[in-house]
């Protein structure tokens, strides 16, 4: 759309060189708040000079005083950071709330303090992070003697989704800025505003300009594009769906660069008749709604042991039906809307496509009547099905929507099975009291996350990421210093 600048909405503008600019062609779009169909923002689209210009700035900020930046006084800057999105705390919150719709109990708990924390881990991760060396034998007697050393890769594209945006955008520029590289990010167009806010943050604490840049717009043929394909980009990382991650991996193989992707999941959730039935019932309506379902991890399939089947689905059916379905700032609301109407549009199809497949609704099923006020609104009922084939379409694809297919099986052989019979490989939660089974069945779970007896319990220092087609490559900790960093060996003969 062609601008026409209106000064009493919102303007989200991109963010370089440490400045905030309008977009160089005058285009903007509007960003839309799914509680109520509100315009939340103006955004203003980078086309290529915009992401051009970014990339130089983050270039000269690795030439600049970034570069030569000690180590220490990077890591205090960045832990800084920590304090500066804290001292803000509202304002991000209020941002990532209009930009989703999600509950403020969710993003208060979840995704302000977590966007924040990331920071703190990768500063004390690369505080205590250290080389390898070797001493090696050599014909002379005399040896020698090799050593790692690391320098940051340089200029890192970093591309990000829209369910937990700053969470997910932090957890990637947390370490690409504690290894020392310069970043250009480019938000989801359906939650521009945190990313965006955060610039501002990084000027108060005295980040060089040049180090953090945003540019906002869409995928294809807009910034998203612009930036996977500009040769002044070192590396990308990606948090998204698997057909964007080929696109992507499409545009870095141009000139090698390294890629990190974390992609969809179609996640299990496995119960065994010997689990402590209140704990997974309670573990799997977070599973399965929280976010209203918008997690990669959520579990859209649950198998559950043919014993407790009936049990699971009734009291799985009056957990959700207990659930309040509600606006952002309600302290009982347990879910809010879609991201958007786009979205909802798709995740309906799949409500339509699994009745069309003979599943029988166990609850929810449509769209809730929310009022006048809010019927513009992204809203959805929370939805549990059953008797789906395995091949029907709601149970072999990402849905990213509140709802679950409940099956039955008989034994642990014909769990794993199930389970591992998908493209995908992200996730899986095993509920069970017998820990001799957990210990058997989890390694065989063809995943790289796996849950037993829990759900999203995160430490941060572990390695997270996808098999299959849930992403290359593993974050968190030291596995994110290695995507990073770029290692070389010093060979030294004595
Ligand atoms: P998406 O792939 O549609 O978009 C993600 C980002 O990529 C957006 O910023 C978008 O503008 C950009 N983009 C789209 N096409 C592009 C292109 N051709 N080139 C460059 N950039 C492009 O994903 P989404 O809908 O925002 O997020 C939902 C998906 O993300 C789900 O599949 C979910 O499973 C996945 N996800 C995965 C993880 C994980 O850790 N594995 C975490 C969160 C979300
Ligand atoms: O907790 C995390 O670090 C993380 N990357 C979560 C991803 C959630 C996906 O929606």
């Amino acid at each position: 759309m062609d601008q026409v600048v209106n000064q009493d909405i919102k303007q989200t503008l991109n963010f370089i060189g440490g400045k905030y600019r309008p977009s160089s062609s005058n285009k903007t779009f509007e960003n839309i708040c799914p509680v109520d169909g509100s315009v939340a923002s103006i955004v203003h689209e980078a086309d290529k000079a915009d992401v051009d210009a970014a990339v130089k700035a983050a270039q000269a900020a690795m030439k600049g005083e970034w570069g030569q930046m000690p180590l220490t006084k990077r890591l205090d800057l960045i832990c800084n950071l920590v304090d500066g999105i804290n001292a803000r705390f509202d304002e991000f919150l209020a941002a990532e709330v209009a930009d989703t719709g999600k509950p403020v109990s969710l993003a208060s708990h979840l995704d302000i303090p977590r966007g924040a924390a990331n920071f703190q881990v990768f500063a004390d991760t690369m505080k205590s992070h250290h080389g390898e060396s070797f001493k090696q034998e050599t014909p002379d007697g005399a040896g020698a003697i090799h050593y790692t050393s690391e320098r940051p890769k340089g200029v890192i594209g970093v591309i990000c989704p829209w369910n937990l945006p700053l969470l997910l955008m932090t957890w990637k520029v947390g370490p690409a800025l504690a290894c020392g590289n310069a970043v250009v990010v480019k938000p989801s167009e359906e939650t521009p505003q945190t990313a965006t806010l955060l610039g501002e943050v990084m000027n108060e604490v005295g980040i060089p300009a040049g180090v953090y840049n945003v540019i906002n717009g869409f995928g294809p043929d807009s910034a998203g594009e612009f930036l996977t394909q500009h040769p002044g980009v070192d590396a990308i990382t990606f948090t998204g769906e698997t057909i964007t991650g080929e696109a992507i991996m499409k545009s870095a193989a141009v000139g090698m660069r390294d890629v990190s992707l974390e992609l969809g999941g179609k996640n299990a959730g496995i119960v065994f008749a010997d689990c402590d039935m209140d704990k997974a019932i309670e573990g799997t309506l977070r599973s399965v709604f929280a976010n209203c379902g918008q997690v990669c991890l959520s579990t859209e399939k649950m198998l559950v042991e043919r014993p407790i089947f009936d049990e699971f689905v009734s009291r799985l059916k009056e957990g959700v039906e207990a659930m309040k379905v509600g606006v952002p700032e309600d302290k009982d609301t347990n879910m809010g809307p879609l991201v958007s109407l786009e979205h909802r549009d798709k995740v309906l199809s799949y409500y339509e496509a699994a009745v069309k497949e003979g599943a029988t609704v166990v609850t929810g099923g449509g769209v809730p009547d929310m009022g006048d006020e809010l019927n513009k609104g992204a809203w959805i009922e929370p939805t549990i099905w059953t008797g789906l084939a395995d091949d029907a379409s709601p149970i072999t694809d990402e849905i990213f929507g509140p709802c679950c297919h409940i099956r039955p099986f008989d034994t642990e052989e014909e769990a794993i099975e199930i389970t591992n019979d998908s493209p995908y490989g992200l996730a899986t939660s095993i509920w069970t009291e017998n820990l001799t089974r957990a210990h058997r069945v989890a390694p065989q779970i063809e995943v790289g996350l796996t849950w037993i007896n829990c759900w999203f319990l995160r430490d941060l220092r572990t390695p997270f990421g996808g098999s299959k087609q849930s992403g290359i490559g593993r974050e968190g900790g030291e596995y994110s210093l290695e995507f990073y960093l770029e290692t070389s060996n010093i060979c030294v003969k004595l």
